[in-house]
């Protein structure tokens, strides 16, 4: 790893310029490969990391250096693989602020989230160092005398990890923890956007000592190194693939491991509802869905995108609701820790951002109480802490009005957007919240056990808060959804074990004799049951 001169961003850092990718413990030698240079999106004039774009024969090849490393890999004690990932806990925690700070300059993550997003890998590391001494079978009885039964985890082989900009820590820590905590190896690709801080969190686990091949990872784009390593299902170099992205991507990759008779894990898009009832209190459900919907300026996978309010309640609502998202403090995470969002990660999104408007336009009700637009030096807000013309910047989207059946609430925006849908109780609250094709997050906001019982029973969503945001899901929850937003596997606790390994069973026989399941049965045989009738009153 080498570090170069940023005179665009002198005041952020260096630039971290890599040769190559991880691959079998090394870092490759370059490859004349094109570079991808990824740029502070809160100063496009910084450049954070500049590395190459790894070629289809460079992502065969860390396949086959996890599948080499798998041979042994998988024959490690379980716990000493846990102490492997206790190691790469107290690394992280050691070094939890500077890779938040990297992740902020990066990303545009305000740093209050950014050391949460570390503290997420921290927790998930945490969690699995002991699974280590755990990752249970069991003995089950047999029919059959002097025989055992019993069942055990084998895991998969290579795992091929694929991920986003907009948590490029926790969420591949999610994947890369468990896969090799399970006795995988992987090959991850993170984002071309994110690729300095995955680069920093790499440098953890290599740090730990985990043995070479263990985690390989390479650059590059989606639509390139993320298809080559796509295309290793197909070639049969992956076991496994793990996927945290965009529903269509996502079901791309679906059908590839379909059809190769792979289970996929699927993290994919939402439009996440969140129910505001008239017994609700009114300002906690305010600030919930500030940050619900504006937070990391609504680039989560968990953020808000359709809020249902029951009408009695809803003018006082969004009368505080709009009051307090013009007032926002929007602006350069790096230097103002007091901010509610920072820029957008990328011009993508930026671009995506602005033209959902115009699929706002097509709904015959909606009104528009704010439309949200790129920051430029004439229209900043007032708290507005940036550069408005070298950052991403934009101010908050809020529609009114807004039926369920319109496009506008139909369609994921990765911005902060707000919908707002006006029911009238809370089976209408109900039925709209599972109106979309999604089913990620959900929240509701309610003191009537009633509506909380009736809201957990029929949420549609894979998760659920009462009284909370739509996003913040903790590590050692299941985190996952339904329909569009996944594949009903899941990441995190106990249940993402299940994505990692496989059950295996074994029939130990100590009988000395052929025994045969099913044929040698013995059976209860007794004898008829007493008459009891005499008891029983005439009718
Ligand atoms: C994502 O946006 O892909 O629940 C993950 C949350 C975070 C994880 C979001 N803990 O909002």
């Amino acid at each position: 790893m080498e570090f170069k001169d940023n005179p665009g961003g002198a005041k952020y850092g260096r630039t971290l310029v890599m040769a190559g990718h991880l691959i079998d413990g090394q870092i490759t030698s370059p490859k004349g490969a094109k570079r991808i240079k990824s740029t502070n999106p809160a100063f496009l004039d910084d450049v954070v990391g500049e590395f190459p774009e790894a070629s289809a024969a460079e992502v065969e090849d860390a396949c086959k250096a996890a599948a080499k490393a798998f041979k042994q890999w998988r024959l490690t004690p379980a716990p000493v693989r846990g102490e492997f990932i206790a190691k790469v806990g107290q690394l992280l925690r050691e070094k939890k602020e500077e890779l938040s700070r990297i992740l902020t300059r990066e990303i545009g993550k305000p740093l209050r989230e950014a050391r949460g997003e570390v503290q997420e890998a921290i927790d998930t590391a945490a969690f699995f160092q002991s699974e280590g001494r755990r990752l249970y079978g069991q003995t089950v009885p047999s029919e059959l005398r002097n025989k055992e039964l019993e069942t055990f985890r084998k895991p998969l082989g290579v795992c091929a990890l694929i991920t986003a900009s907009n948590f490029p820590v926790a969420v591949p820590s999610w994947k890369i923890i468990p896969a090799i905590l399970c006795g995988n190896t992987v090959v991850w690709k993170p984002s071309q956007d994110a690729q300095a801080v995955a680069m920093a969190f790499a440098n953890i686990f290599i740090a730990a000592g985990l043995p070479a091949g263990v985690v390989n990872v390479v650059f590059g784009r989606g639509s390139t190194s993320g298809q080559y390593l796509v295309d290793c299902i197909d070639k049969g170099l992956v076991q496994k693939v793990s996927f945290t992205g965009s529903t269509e991507i996502g079901m791309r990759i679906g059908e590839v491991a379909g059809r190769n008779l792979q289970i996929p894990s699927l993290e994919l898009g939402g439009k996440n509802p969140m129910i505001v009832m008239d017994d609700a209190d009114i300002d906690l459900a305010v600030t919930g869905a500030i940050f619900s919907g504006f937070g990391t300026g609504g680039q989560r996978c968990t953020s808000l995108g359709n809020l249902i309010l029951h009408e009695k309640i809803a003018d006082k609502f969004v009368e505080k609701f709009v009051a307090m998202a013009k007032d926002l403090k929007i602006g350069d995470p790096s230097y103002n820790e007091d901010i509610t969002y920072g820029p957008l990660i990328t011009q993508k999104f930026v671009d995506s951002y602005l033209e959902h408007h115009a699929i706002a336009a097509k709904s015959v009700t909606a009104k528009c109480l704010l439309k949200g637009e790129r920051i430029n030096k004439g229209n900043a807000p007032a708290k507005f802490c940036g550069d408005a013309e070298k950052g991403l910047y934009v101010t908050p989207t809020i529609y009114d009005h807004v039926k369920i059946g319109d496009e506008i609430a139909q369609t994921e925006v990765f911005g902060p957007t707000v919908t707002i849908i006006r029911v009238k109780d809370i089976d209408e609250a109900i039925a709209t919240a599972n109106g979309t094709k999604y089913g990620l997050s959900s929240a509701i906001y309610t003191n009537d056990p009633k509506n909380r019982h009736k809201f957990k029973r029929d949420i549609g969503a894979g998760m659920s808060s009462i009284n909370n945001t739509t996003n913040g899901a903790e590590a050692h929850l299941p985190f996952g959804g339904t329909g569009w937003s996944g594949n009903g596997t899941r990441e995190s606790g106990i249940w993402v074990i299940d994505a990692y390994t496989r059950w295996h069973c074994v029939n130990i026989d100590d009988s000395g004799g052929l025994q045969l399941a099913q044929m040698d049965v013995e059976e209860a045989k007794g004898t008829q049951a007493g008459d009891m009738s005499p008891l029983v009153p005439k009718g």
